[in-house]
């Protein structure tokens, strides 16, 4: 191998959301090409849970779930290929804040990394304030340090 090939692993949690048509196909396939994805590993998910719309309360009730891969494309690449992965699963365009779609796939956290741009916030801007989301994560990895409040996410359950 080059030295060129060498890249950097990192560990991401993902968070998957559907609401539309068939959820848990949609699911089950979102996890399916990430792993197929020749720079992503499917490391463990946690199993799909129904939950109450957050944010819009007037639509259908959602199925989410978070993975944990590792990959070596780095946060605006892994981006890009998790809204391909959503268009490619018939994700349509609606721009409504908070409202339906058929698939969701959202950075919540990228190694330790913290950034701000316009089109991506990592940690995830909202992950500590939805508990579906939280209890999912710690259900996979029960000691995880969100790197801006520098405290274990942990600590956030159940505050509200
Ligand atoms: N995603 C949203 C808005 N509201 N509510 C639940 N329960 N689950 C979601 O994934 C979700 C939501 C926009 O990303
Ligand atoms: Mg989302
Ligand atoms: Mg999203």
């Amino acid at each position: 191998m080059s030295g060129e090939d060498v890249r950097r692993s990192h560990r991401v949690f993902i968070g998957l959301g559907s609401n539309l048509g068939d959820r848990h196909g949609r699911m089950r396939a979102a996890l399916r090409l990430l792993d197929e994805h020749p720079r992503i590993t499917l490391e463990k998910h946690t199993g799909f849970v129904e939950t109450e719309p957050w944010g819009v309360q007037d639509q259908p009730v959602f199925l989410n779930a978070v993975a944990c891969i590792t990959t070596t494309l780095e946060p605006q690449a892994l981006l890009s290929e998790l809204k391909r992965i959503e268009k490619e699963l018939g994700r349509e365009e609606r721009n409504q804040k908070w409202g339906p779609r058929e698939i969701d796939l959202d950075i919540l956290l990228f190694g330790d990394l913290v950034i701000k741009t316009d089109n991506l916030v990592i940690p995830h801007a909202r992950l500590i304030e939805r508990p579906f989301v939280l209890g999912q994560l710690l259900e996979l990895e029960e000691n995880i340090f969100h790197p801006v409040h520098r405290v274990l996410l942990r600590n956030f359950l159940g505050s509200d």
